[in-house]
């Protein structure tokens, strides 16, 4: 049943937990059958004992979690706790705990003590509280016992995992009795006359099972506070004989002081404000003091336990409170808008403190309180128990609700200033190649796409900046068909053309966002520019459409030929052009053929292919880019004859295109 590795510590301790739980009730089904049986079989008890003990040295971590300084105070809680339930059951008003020089620790309280009678199993009560696992059961101190939530493993768990350990407890007679290693070195003795009642155990942590045996200052007293705090009027001293050092905690306002001095130093609205009422079984405690700042501090406790996760109680505190200031609010302001949880609870600091009969605790590190009545109970009594107090306070509650308002149009307005630096960013993030053009008005904005570095250089310097922005890309640009949108998306040609645009993509392209009015793709003359801007028509094709649909979408022309005839220069964008211009200049003309945009300057380009007053612009059609598009396989397939047919037959259909 029980797993050897001791590595896999979350889990495995969870599986240790669920079979040492299983375990120990079947062993407490047996003894409970074997007390009824053989009820004064002092052998059979005194194994069983053994056993307890064996079982808690072996794995002591299943038992109090780990054998380092959390595990070595838990001994000192568990004692501490059993003392508070004594005082929550209203037998005890004195709780003093003492770090001895000899490592070892002493919590003396000044309760019933515990019970020294003899036990059915043939020994004193005390002894089976301190030797039996889980005997604390056949003692139930009633209600809310702090020691049945988390900690709650019993004395015997503490016993066993002590080098020696001491008991002396004052009921009729003082009575004394020593342990070993969880077991009695002999028999509880009356020593003398008692003329008060109580109990006083010292124990020293075993350095056989600990790896820390040094007990914390700042623990113990951080916690011994606390446990003040929360349980009003109980007087915990703490001396520290390894230092000399001695403190006393005792506040009359339980938790409202506890509030009172998280907001030390602090702004604050109002006097704390606590609640308390019973309900479904549940006890509920709350106080609750607004502070002049942003700082949210909300504490959460369930039967003493720092409850981190949050749980029942959170959820109840939270609605109740929230519907209460919405309710005073909606009363008494015009034009009242309800107000969200977060906006109530900034600048709130409170203490939540529930005791609950049967807590469930789960989570992590099992500090989420799952007890569904608690939600009820908490949220019911925060909620009638702040509205009457805003009801009796008004000024005050009208200072919080305008705290409340205030954290609103705070809230509010960072997310404008978030959603306002978004737009920017993304307005900003233009791919760091595209010269932008200066104008703001879209209608005439002009976006060139251009092949190749160089030739995106000359039309830079040929452009005219106000109105026409230019995009050098490089070369090649990814195959779309081929990659798939994510990663088309991943090409930094295609995210650059993307950015630039600004309007998205695919079925977030939205063309009203589009930031030109004009989209020109500029290529060479020849066949890789050919094969470039069929690249381009596919990607528009498919991923920005409306694009096309909308007539944004153009293919520049620049020319083939430049002919010069004296001073006389003439362009010719076709063989055809070129013809009917050498039939009317007849002979002593220059011809230049254009291989590439490269080959003009900046004004020959201006000229001859920018300038709107002389350029020619195809305007790109659904059906052009719808054949570019399914004669891309061809061009990007593995047939090598088929694409250099295409190639061929394509940049014959470009130059028909011409005119
Ligand atoms: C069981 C029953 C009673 C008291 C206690 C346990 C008890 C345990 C501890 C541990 C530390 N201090 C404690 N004080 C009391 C009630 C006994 C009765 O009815 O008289």
């Amino acid at each position: 049943m029980k797993t050897s590795s001791r590595t896999a510590k979350k889990s495995e301790v969870g599986l240790d937990e669920f079979a040492a739980k299983s375990e120990r009730k079947s062993e407490k089904e047996d003894k409970e059958n074997d007390v009824e049986s053989k009820e004064s079989d002092y052998t059979a008890g005194q194994i069983e004992v053994l056993g307890d003990i064996e079982a808690v040295r072996k794995r002591p971590g299943m038992y109090i979690g780990s054998v380092g300084i959390r595990g070595l105070h838990h001994l000192l809680w568990e004692i501490v706790d059993n003392s508070i339930d004594e005082a929550l059951a209203g037998y005890c008003r004195r709780i003093k705990v003492t770090l001895h020089r000899d490592g070892s620790a002493s919590v003396e309280d000044d309760g019933r003590g515990i019970p020294t009678e003899m036990h059915e199993l043939g020994k004193p009560a005390l002894e089976i509280v301190l030797t039996k696992l889980h005997a604390g059961g056949k003692f139930d101190r009633k209600a809310y016992r702090v020691s049945g939530g988390l900690h709650g493993v019993g004395l015997s768990v503490v016993n066993a995992l002590s080098e020696w350990l001491e008991v002396r407890v004052w009921r009729s007679k003082e009575y004394y009795q020593k342990y070993r290693r969880g077991k009695p070195v002999e028999p509880l003795k009356v020593v003398g006359e008692a003329d008060r009642t109580g109990t006083y155990i010292r124990f020293k942590p075993d350095e056989e099972i600990f790896e820390v045996t040094e007990f914390s200052w700042e623990i113990v007293s951080q916690r011994l506070r606390e446990l003040a705090y929360l349980n009003r009027g109980i007087k915990l001293e703490l001396y520290d004989e390894r230092k000399g050092e001695k403190r006393t905690y005792c506040y009359e306002d339980g938790i409202a002081g506890f509030v009172k001095k998280l907001n030390t130093g602090k702004p604050t609205l109002h006097d704390v404000i606590y609640l308390s009422g019973e309900k479904n079984g549940v006890i509920v405690e709350v106080a609750v003091q607004f502070t002049d700042t942003e700082i949210e501090k909300v504490l959460y406790f369930a039967n003493n336990i720092n409850t981190v996760e949050g749980g029942t109680h959170a959820s109840g505190f939270k609605a109740g409170i929230t519907r209460a200031i919405n309710e005073f609010g909606k009363k008494h302001l015009k034009k009242f808008k309800p107000l969200s949880g977060a906006d109530i609870r900034e600048g709130l600091t409170a203490v939540v403190s529930v005791k609950v009969p049967e807590p469930q605790f789960e989570g992590q590190t099992k500090t989420k309180l799952t007890n569904s009545e608690v939600r009820t109970a908490v949220d019911s009594i925060v909620y009638s128990g702040m509205l009457e107090w805003l009801e009796e306070h008004t000024g005050e509650a009208m200072k919080i609700i305008e705290k409340c308002i205030m954290a609103r149009k705070a809230r509010e307005a960072a997310r404008r200033a978030r959603e306002l630096v978004k737009k920017k960013r993304e307005g900003i993030t233009l791919p760091g190649k595209l010269a932008d053009c200066s104008s703001r008005r879209p209608e005439e904005r002009e976006l060139f796409i251009v092949e190749g570095e160089s030739a995106g250089g000359s039309a830079k310097q040929a452009r005219d900046r106000r109105f026409q922005a230019i995009l050098p890309i490089r070369g090649k640009i990814i195959n779309v068909e081929k990659a798939g949108m994510n990663k088309a998306m991943k090409n930094e040609e295609i995210k650059a053309i993307v950015a630039a645009i600004g309007a998205g993509i695919s079925r977030d392209f939205d063309i009203t966002k589009v930031r030109y009015r004009r989209v020109i793709i500029m290529t060479d003359a020849d066949v890789d520019g050919a094969h470039i801007r069929t690249l381009l028509l596919t990607f528009f094709y498919r991923y920005m459409r409306p694009l096309i649909e909308s007539g944004y979408l153009y293919i520049a022309q620049p020319p083939l030929y430049r002919i010069k005839k004296g001073k006389k220069v003439y362009y010719a964008y076709s063989d055809r052009e070129l013809e009917d211009c050498l039939n009317r200049l007849g002979d002593k003309v220059e011809i230049q053929r254009y291989k590439g945009l490269g080959e003009m300057n900046p004004e020959q380009l201006w000229e001859t292919t920018m300038n709107p007053e002389n350029r020619y612009l195809i305007q790109v059609t659904v059906e052009d880019a719808k054949k570019a598009d399914e004669l891309f396989s061809i061009l990007m397939g593995e047939d090598v004859e088929a694409r250099r047919k295409f190639i061929i037959e394509h940049s014959r259909e470009v130059k028909n295109l011409d005119i």
